[in-house]
């Protein structure tokens, strides 16, 4: 797939939670390595590009997240997943999963070997997802994502509006900063999104300037890239609310799959979950996750849980995109 000639993207658009998902059903470009991690990085030598063009403005937009699907490595598994964000490649992306799976399975681009089964590789490992179907659509999907573990406690960064804040990190598929409720910072229903955006980009920068976040047993997945907020529950049945910066200016409108995996990942490691606890997570908009301690497990030489995340997505639209090298905006742009 080259630069210098027209592309056509034929694309299918949903939602999961109320975070917007968007699929390629194709041209994908072709991509070199022996698994998900290793095309992940090839992707984003050579063909950003292609995700910058389909994610930024002014087509997509600063919460826009997409996947590109590929057959598996291991014939085994149904399906790979690649990630196309606003803020890169990443290794996991749970409201994407569902979403792209919900597309694939609804507009039959995929046939699992088992019904109601996928096995998916990702960047950051296999993810096996169970669905359940109505017809031709897809109710509700359960993935047990990748092992999720707290990497680090009591970090403290000092914010210029809010003061001195104790962070812990933790991982579920990408590193998250996880700022929650405490002397210098009241909840997310106390504040603006756009305030919880400036702070983010503040804090993450601090976080990993001081600190250095690598996965233990793959040093292609580092740094902190997200910041979760925490908040109480505002439904009869949640257990928290939380919001999830990502990107430059993004607020997650779903509960955040990989988000909510490190967050239980963190109050297991707290003694605030134990196995087969479930945790019921809300959005920014009240949308919800049902998160599940599933098992514990070791990562490297680090306790963590395998987590499993349930949510649904619906399609709302094809599209055909175009990148044009003779468009001046065929990279997309972002105002920040
Ligand atoms: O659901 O894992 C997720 C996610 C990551 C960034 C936005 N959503």
């Amino acid at each position: 797939m080259k630069q210098t000639e027209q592309i056509i993207f034929d694309c299918v658009d949903g939602y999961t939670a109320g975070n917007p998902v968007r699929l390629v059903k194709s041209p994908s470009p072709e991509l070199k390595g022996s698994n998900m991690g290793d095309k992940r990085l090839y992707f984003e030598k050579e063909y950003d590009w292609i995700r910058t063009g389909l994610m930024f403005e002014p087509r997509g937009h600063d919460m826009m997240s997409g996947s590109f699907y590929y057959k598996p490595q291991d014939l085994e598994n149904d399906v790979a997943i690649l990630f196309i964000e606003t803020s890169g490649c990443l290794p996991m992306c749970g409201h994407g999963l569902i979403g792209a799976l919900t597309i694939l399975l609804e507009e039959h681009l995929i046939q699992p070997k088992l019904e109601g089964l996928v096995r998916i590789e990702t960047p950051a490992g296999l993810v096996i997802a169970e669905y359940k179907r109505d017809g031709n659509k897809i109710k509700s999907v359960k993935f047990t994502n990748v092992p999720a573990f707290l990497a680090a406690t009591d970090i403290e960064i000092e914010s210029l509006d809010l003061g001195v804040l104790n962070i812990d990190v933790a991982y579920g598929g990408n590193f998250y900063a996880i700022i929650d409720i405490q002397k210098n910072f009241k909840g997310i229903k106390a504040y603006s999104a756009g305030q919880l955006v400036g702070w983010s980009r503040e804090i993450r920068s601090q976080i990993n300037s001081q600190n250095h976040f690598e996965h233990p047993l793959d040093p292609k997945i580092k740094g902190c890239s997200h910041v979760l907020w925490g908040g109480k529950p505002t439904q009869k049945n949640s257990i928290a609310s939380n919001a999830v910066f990502y990107g430059d200016k993004a607020i997650d409108r779903s509960p955040c799959g990989t988000g909510t995996s490190a967050r239980m990942a963190q109050w297991y490691a707290k003694g605030k979950l134990n196995i087969g606890d479930s945790f019921i997570h809300e959005s920014v908009i009240g949308s919800i996750f049902k998160g599940k301690v599933e098992a514990v497990t070791r990562v490297g030489n680090m306790e963590g849980i395998i987590p499993s995340i349930t949510g649904s997505a619906r399609i709302t639209g094809h599209s055909q995109l175009i990148l044009d090298p003779e468009d001046p905006y065929v990279k997309g742009f972002q105002v920040l």
